[in-house]
C-alpha cells in the first residue's frame, strides 16, 4: 500500500522504515527540513533505526523522505506521528491539528488516517476526525476510515524490540478496525483490538500514568523512611523478591523525559475539562516527583552542614544531567532544576555527563565540564543523579570529600543515600 507517516522522530522513522521493510510504498513526511536532508542522505537520528537499514530502503525507492506536501498526494494510509508536548500544564494539539489539515487536504475516497500521537480520550473522534471531515470534504466512517493506536517505543531497549511490542489498534467502526488492525499485523507480531479510539488513547495514559505514580510512591517512601532512619531501597529490594504482586520502581532526584511528565497531565486535564473535578492520582504524583528537586538540595545543603561547609560559595558537581540511566536526551531532567535552586543558594555549581552531545551542552545552566578526579575532588559535595555505565563510580568514591548518591550505587563513610 501507500503509506504516509507524518512525522520523523523517534516514533515516526521506525514505524515508516519497517513498513517500507514488509514491502508498502513509504513516504516519511516531516515539516523539519534538516531532518529531511539527513534522511535523504541516509544518515539515521534514531537510535533504533540503523543508518544502513534506512539507506536499504532508501535504495529500493520503498522509503522517501520529503517536506513537500505534493508528495503526500495518493496514500492508502496515514499515520500521524507528531508530538504532543504540554504548555504550562495544557496540552498543545496543534502539531496534530495542522497535521490534520495537511491530511486531511490530500485525503481520498477509501483512505485511512491513523493517529498515533499520544493524546486525551477522545482527541481523534473529537478533534482529529472534524478537521479531516472538514478539509477533505468527505464523510469519515463512509468514505474514509480513521482509528488511534499508541506507540510505546522503548528507545534501547533490547528485550522488547520495535515489532516485538504488542500493538493496541482501535478504529471509529468494525471496517476501520478491520483495515487498521490489517496493516499493524504486517508490521508488528501482535496486535491487540480495543472497541474505539478512546479505549486506546486510555490504555497509553494509563500504561505512564501507572508509572508516575509508582514512581512517586517510592520516592516519597524515600524521603520519610530516611527521617525515620529506615533504608528505603533496602526495603524495595526486598518486597521485590516478591514474585507476584509487586513491581520494582526505585526513588530518585525527579522524574524527566517526554513520556511520563508529560502523559499523564493528558487524562488530569481531560478529567478536569470535562467533569470538572481533579485526577488526584496524578496531581499527587506529579506534586512529589516535582518535589524531587528540592529534597535533593535539602539533603546537600544538611551534607555541607555535618561536614561544617558553608552552603554559599561551596562547589558542587552534579553527575548525570540526562533524563534518565544512559539516555542522551536532557528533556525534563531534574537536573536543570537541582541545579537552578543550588544556584539560587549561593553555590558554584558544575555539571558532568559524558552522554550530553557537545550540540547540547549550549542548553545546560551550569558550566560544563569531564568527570575527572580533579574536579570530583576539588568539590565540596557531589550529587550522582544518574549512574550512567560511562561513570567510574569506584573513582567517584575514592575522591569525593562528600557525595549525595541518588541511586543507591556507591558505598563508604564520605557517601549519603538519597
Ligand atoms: N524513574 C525513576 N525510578 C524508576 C523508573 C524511572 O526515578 O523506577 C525516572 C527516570 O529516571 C526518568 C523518568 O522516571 O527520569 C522516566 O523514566 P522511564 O523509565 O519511564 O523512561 P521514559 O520516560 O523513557 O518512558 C518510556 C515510556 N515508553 C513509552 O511511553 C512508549 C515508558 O512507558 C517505558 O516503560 C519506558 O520508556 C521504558 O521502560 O523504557
Amino acid at each position: 500500500m501507500d503509506v504516509v507517516v507524518a512525522g520523523q522522530g523517534y516514533v515516526g522513522l521506525p514505524l515508516a522504515v519497517r513498513a517500507a521493510e514488509v514491502g508498502h510504498r513509504v513516504v516519511g513526511y516531516d515539516v523539519d527540513l534538516n531532518r529531511i536532508k539527513r534522511l535523504i542522505a541516509g544518515d539515521s537520528y534514531v537510535e533504533d533505526v540503523a543508518s544502513s537499514r534506512l539507506r536499504a530502503v532508501l535504495d529500493t525507492g520503498a522509503y522517501s523522505a520529503t517536506a513537500d506536501t505534493a508528495a503526500l498526494a495518493s496514500f492508502d494510509i496515514a499515520v500521524i506521528t507528531v508530538p504532543t508536548p504540554l504548555r504550562n500544564g495544557v496540552p498543545d494539539l496543534t502539531y496534530i491539528e495542522t497535521c490534520a489539515r495537511t491530511v486531511g487536504e490530500r485525503l481520498r475516497p477509501g483512505a485511512t488516517v491513523v493517529l498515533e500521537s499520544t493524546t486525551y480520550p477522545g482527541c481523534t473522534e473529537e478533534l482529529l476526525l472534524p478537521i479531516l471531515e472538514k478539509t477533505s470534504g468527505l464523510k469519515s466512517g463512509v468514505d474514509f476510515l480513521v482509528g488511534f493506536s499508541p506507540e510505546r517505543i522503548a528507545p534501547g531497549n533490547k528485550r522488547w524490540s520495535f515489532d516485538a511490542t504488542p500493538k493496541i489498534v482501535s478504529g471509529i467502526d468494525a471496517k476501520s478496525l478491520e483495515v487498521i488492525k490489517g496493516f499493524y499485523d504486517g508490521i508488528f507480531q501482535t496486535t491487540v483490538p480495543v472497541s474505539g479510539p478512546r479505549v486506546a488513547e486510555l490504555a497509553k495514559l494509563l500504561e505512564n500514568t501507572f508509572r508516575l505514580v509508582n514512581i512517586s510512591l517510592v520516592n516519597e517512601l524515600a524521603t520519610l523512611t530516611k527521617a525515620l532512619g529506615v533504608n528505603a531501597w533496602e526495603a524495595i529490594d526486598a518486597a521485590a523478591t516478591k514474585p507476584f504482586g509487586f513491581m520494582r520502581f526505585t526513588p530518585g532526584p525527579g522524574v524527566g523525559g517526554h513520556c511520563l511528565p508529560v502523559d499523564p497531565l493528558f487524562l488530569s486535564w481531560k478529567v478536569e475539562q470535562e467533569l470538572g473535578v481533579p485526577f488526584r492520582f496524578v496531581n499527587l504524583a506529579d506534586d512529589v516527583n516535582r518535589h524531587m528537586p528540592d529534597y535533593v538540595v535539602q539533603r546537600v545543603v544538611d551534607g555541607l552542614d555535618k561536614r561544617g561547609l558553608p552552603v554559599k560559595g561551596s562547589r558542587i558537581l552534579l553527575l548525570g544531567l540526562t533524563y534518565k540511566y544512559n539516555a542522551t536526551d536532557l528533556r525534563n531532567s531534574p537536573s536543570g532544576r537541582i541545579a537552578e535552586l543550588l544556584t539560587d543558594l549561593g553555590t558554584e555549581v558544575r555539571g558532568a555527563d559524558p552522554n550530553v552531545p557537545e550540540s547540547d551542552t549550549s542548553k545546560l545552566n551550569m558550566p560544563r565540564v569531564d568527570a575527572s578526579p580533579q574536579e570530583v575532588a576539588a568539590a565540596d559535595a557531589v550529587v550522582l543523579l544518574m549512574d550512567h555505565t560511562r561513570f567510574d563510580l569506584a573513582m567517584i568514591e575514592k575522591n569525593a570529600r562528600y557525595v549525595l548518591d541518588c541511586r543507591n550505587r556507591l558505598s563508604g563513610a564520605n557517601v549519603e543515600t538519597l
